[in-house]
């Protein structure tokens, strides 16, 4: 590889990042309990900075999964999905923030992957 394509790639991999101002984002609180999120319907503008602050009051190991939510979102830092994409896990008693921009208008499910059966769901709108 010549040094003229080494210094090219991290050019190329800047250029395709969607310039995102993270500063100042609108935190947005949410409750994980054993077996339910508060609130469990959560509204977004597409195109704003949110800060997901998902908070596990439970004993359980909680998940915040939104497939279709986060695919359609750009995340700040994607090292904090799992699943292949799919969610965010907490622990009891942690906290995890995650930041991110509604990227397309939609309703996207939101659930708990282990506690669904539980009734632990929800819904997640982006206007
Ligand atoms: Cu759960």
């Amino acid at each position: 590889m010549n040094i003229r394509r080494i210094l090219l790639i991290p050019l190329l991999l800047c250029a395709a990042a969607p310039e995102v101002d993270w500063s100042s984002p609108q935190r947005v609180d949410i409750v994980m309990n054993d077996y339910n999120f508060v609130p469990n319907h959560l509204t977004f503008q597409h195109g704003t900075v949110y800060r997901l602050h998902l908070q596990n009051q439970g004993k359980a190991i909680h998940e915040f999964t939104a497939p279709g939510f986060f695919m359609a979102a750009t995340v700040r830092d994607p090292r904090l999905l799992i699943a292949g994409g799919k969610e965010v896990s907490v622990a009891p008693g942690a906290s995890v923030d995650v930041d991110l921009v509604p990227n397309r208008v939609g309703s996207y499910a939101l659930s708990c992957a282990d506690h669904d059966w539980a009734g632990m769901v929800g819904e997640i709108l982006v206007k």
